[in-house]
This record gives C-alpha cells, structure tokens and sequence, in this order.
C-alpha cells in the first residue's frame, strides 16, 4: 500500500486543525484508527454484542468467538506460538501492574534486586517503586551514555545473583533510542533474572517476535497501534504464568468456588476477571489485520525514512538540540528537540496554530528529564500514514516560531 492509499483509511486525518490541514505527530502518545477498526467497533455493537464465555446462544457465542480470533491474530503478530499465553489489559501500564503485583510481590524479598533504567516510562517504574516498598527489594538502574543509549558498561556490575528481574523499555517513548533486549535478556537470564519488556513503543513500529527477543514478559498498548484505547496486553511464558497468583478476582478467572476459598480458571481466564474490554478486542484484532497487511518491516522502514528525511532538516536549524542516537539504525520515529529557549509548550502551541500536533512536557519520563537537564521537549513522532510533506509542515512551523522569538 502507498502512503497516500493508507491515508485514505484515517477519516480523522482528512480534517483541518486551525485553518491547516491536520499533520498528526503525536503517535508516540496515541494513534489514529483506520475506518476498518472503527467498522469493526460499529459491527459489534449493531451485531455481536453479548457477554464472552457465559451466554449459551448466538450471540454470546458471536461475541465469544470474535473475542477469541482477536486473541490468535495478535499472538500471531508478535510470534506467540501459544494464544492462552497473551492476556488482555488495559493496557502497558496494567500489564507493568500485573506483573509487580502478581509475580512481583510472590517472587521478591529483602535482598533482591530489580534493575531498570534511568529512560523507563513512569509507567515502568513506579509500579516497581511500589513492590520494592511492600517486599524490600532494591531498585537499580542503568544509566545512559552521551547519545542518549543505555549504558550498559555498568551491567556486569549491576546485574548480579541478587538480580530477581530486569524491565526495561524496547524502544523509549522520549528519545526514540531502541535498546538491545535480546543481549541484555541473555544475561538477565545467565543470573537467572526474569526479563520484562515494555514492547508499548516497539510494538506499534518494529517487527516484535517475543521469542527472538528472549525476554519472558511482553506488555503492549492497543491504541499506540492502530487500536482502541482501553485495551492491550500482556505476554508470558506460560510456566511463569501458571505459578503467578492472579492479580484480580472476580468472574471468569475461576473453576470452582466455595465461600473461604477458590480455584482459578487455566490460562489466560486466570488473569482476566470480570467483563473484559470485548468491543476493543475486537477493534485491536481489525487494528492487527491492518499492520499485518502492509508489514511490521516496511512500517519500519517507511518511519526510518521519514526520520531520516526529518533529522537531515532539523539538525540544519540553527540552537535546535535533537535527542537520542546519531545512528538512525539504533532509532524508532520518534524525535525528542528544544529549540533555543523556546519553552517546548510554546513550540507545541505555535505549531497547534499551524495544525501541527506534536507533544510537549516530561513525557511520563521525568528522571530522565533530569538526566539530559531540561524540564521538558517538545516530540515529533511518526506513523505508518505521516508523508515527507508532513515533515515539511513541521519545518516550516519551527522556523515561523524562530521567527516569532526573534531568531
Ligand atoms: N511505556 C512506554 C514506553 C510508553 O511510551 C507508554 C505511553 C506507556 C508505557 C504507558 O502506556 P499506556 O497505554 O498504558 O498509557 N507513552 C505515552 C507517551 O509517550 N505519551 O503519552 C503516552
């Protein structure tokens, strides 16, 4: 599919912001969904809708089944060979939650170890804040080099037999920088530390197969890809899933239950308790069919060459600072600046005018904020619909806000 063609399927994107035509750069934060996954909400609801695993008629087993084809064609998307090993969430942040307050608070104690980064997600940290406080496992971190990669000189140091588990983002949703998780799960794995992956910027951009990366966990956000929001996901390995306790109680994660005690349902029931997100399974398993079509690989490529076209224009404007590798191979499309001293806010909004949507502030990322000594950036990040003439509005916009500053 061309560009343009994709573009076609983005309603939303076919709207003027401001008097200019839209140019949507805050995938990073969330992106746009093609009119499939918005039919594929809409059949739903008009069609299917019922309760999964309860109803004994045809919608119900409509509903059911639909759930249930979604859970395959993601599995398959990201090389889970085993569907019962994916679970649904919320989202990254309730997979991150899941996985420190089920395996967390059963695994770890005074002593222990959990090594991160100085670049994680609040999302990826606080909910290890929060284990390590109840249990008295330490936290460690690594830190970053002076392009903004992690620096992993200190990991023989840091990662030790005390190490119980290592989380650390794919791809940072601040800088762009994609870490090299399959040598680091190796060596999480030779102190026999568990390795946790936040796939919610690799997921949507970069061909994932969970079994190359060699990590044990996997979580990922539906609505940074194509999906709805309110719904993503958590993979597993199925032995570490069957000894976690569950995280909620409820209905449908159950076998038998008495008034002192309970069964649990087997994978992945177990970890999905109450009525799920059903509409957004469904939305999510349109969403996939989509990225499957065109082609994590050339997604990949298509960002790699808008950020390439991007870096050469932005690194010629004069005082503006990009963040993240120099080496466009070690990069996602996602570009983190400042401009002179321009307040990123201000940026954001002089572009806002302009009908260019970029994001500005911490980005959930505030250590790392400190690290690279600024309050805030403003972020450019790209999809598979953004065009090189997309870039250019950008461009275009930041020398108007020089202009506008008196540069
Ligand atoms: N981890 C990373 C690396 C992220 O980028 C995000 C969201 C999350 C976790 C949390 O995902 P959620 O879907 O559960 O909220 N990142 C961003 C962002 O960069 N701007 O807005 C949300």
């Amino acid at each position: 599919m061309y560009v343009g063609e994709i573009r076609q399927e983005f309603p939303i994107l076919q709207q003027q912001v401001n008097g200019h035509p839209l140019v949507y750069l805050d995938n990073a934060a969330s992106t746009q969904k093609p009119r499939r996954v918005l039919e594929a909400l809409d059949r739903y609801y008009r069609e299917d809708n019922a309760n999964v695993h309860r109803g004994i008629h045809e919608l119900s087993r409509r509903a059911t089944e639909a759930y249930e084809a979604a859970r395959v064609r993601v599995a398959a998307l990201f090389g889970i060979t085993d569907p019962a090993e994916l679970i649904w969430t919320r989202g990254t942040t309730e997979a991150l939650n899941l996985i420190a307050g089920s395996w967390g608070m059963a695994n770890l104690g005074p002593g222990d170890e959990i090594l991160l980064s100085v670049m994680e997600h609040h999302s990826n940290l606080v909910p290890w804040q929060i284990v390590a406080g109840r249990t008295g496992a330490r936290l460690r971190f690594l830190e970053i080099d002076e392009q903004q990669r992690l620096d992993l000189s200190g990991l023989d140091e840091l990662l030790t037999e005390r190490t119980r588990l290592v989380s650390l983002c794919h791809v940072s949703n601040a800088l762009g920088t994609i870490n090299p998780i399959r040598e680091i799960a190796a060596r999480a794995h030779a102190v026999g530390a568990v390795m946790v992956v936040d796939g919610a910027q690799s997921a949507p951009h970069l061909p994932v197969d969970v079994q190359a990366l060699g990590c044990d966990f996997f979580a990922f956000s539906g609505h940074k890809m194509c999906g709805p929001t309110g719904i993503g996901g958590l993979w597993g390995r199925r032995k570490l899933l069957e000894a976690m306790p569950p995280f909620f109680g409820g209905g449908d994660m159950i076998e038998f239950v008495e008034l002192e005690r309970s069964t649990y349902a087997p994978l992945p029931n177990k970890f999905e308790a109450g009525t799920p997100a059903i509409a957004g399974v469904v939305g999510l398993g349109a969403a996939v069919d989509f990225l499957a079509e065109i082609g994590p690989e050339a997604i990949q490529a298509h960002e790699r060459y808008l950020l390439g076209y991007a870096l050469e224009q932005l690194r010629a404007i004069p005082d503006l600072r990009v963040f993240g590798p120099e080496d466009i191979a070690e990069r996602s499309g996602v570009i983190s600046f400042t401009l002179a001293d321009i307040h990123p806010h201000d940026l954001a909004t002089i572009l806002d005018a302009e009908g260019v949507a970029i994001r500005a502030g911490h980005h959930c990322t505030q250590p790392l904020m400190h690290r690279l000594g600024v309050g805030s950036t403003a972020r450019a990040s790209f999809y598979v619909y953004n065009t090189t003439e997309d870039v250019d509005r950008l461009i275009e916009a930041l020398q108007r806000a020089r202009t506008l500053f008196g540069y």
